[in-house]
């Protein structure tokens, strides 16, 4: 299921498989999520207080999920800005390029698994919040 926080930016929600022995979900490049998967990572260790993320990429589609724990997802495409709790492994968050993100409020514990449409390239990244918004075209998101 789909569930859409604004424009380009949607909650995907993974079917379950459970059975008495416990849940699995399975997620497929140009299936489950829209793009075919070249990387993953996974976030923990998280300090208490700290914040990640703090920039936008290019080109890059990521979909993000706790797969233990919980985390406040700061998701802004230069004109609206949304807060998104990823408080479980059935849902994650496809972060389409262009969409200025940030990540806070990491539980005790947590695991932030995030599959990405491309191998790590600095040169993908936005770090400053004034070219991204001379890029998008917006005024500072409300
Ligand atoms: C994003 C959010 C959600 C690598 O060597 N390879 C990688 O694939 C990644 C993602 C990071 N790194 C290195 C680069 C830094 O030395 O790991 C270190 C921490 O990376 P960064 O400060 O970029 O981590 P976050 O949590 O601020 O951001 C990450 C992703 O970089 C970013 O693409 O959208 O998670």
């Amino acid at each position: 299921m789909r569930r859409l926080i604004f424009e380009n930016c949607h909650i995907l929600e993974q079917p379950v498989v459970g059975d008495d022995r416990g849940k699995l979900v399975a997620v497929e490049g140009q299936r489950s999520v829209p793009f075919d998967i070249a990387r993953v990572y996974y976030i923990f260790g998280t300090e208490p207080g700290a914040e990640r993320g703090v920039h936008a990429h290019r080109d890059l589609h990521q979909w993000a999920t706790c797969v233990s724990g919980s985390c406040v997802l700061t998701v802004d495409n230069g004109r609206e800005r949304h807060e998104v709790t990823l408080d479980s492994p059935e849902k994650g968050l496809h972060i389409r390029p262009m969409i200025w993100r940030k990540m806070r409020n990491f539980s005790e514990g947590a695991v932030l698994l995030v599959l990405a449409s491309a191998a790590y390239d600095q040169a993908d990244y936005i770090r400053n919040y004034g070219t991204f918004l001379s890029l998008t075209g917006g005024g500072a998101a409300k």
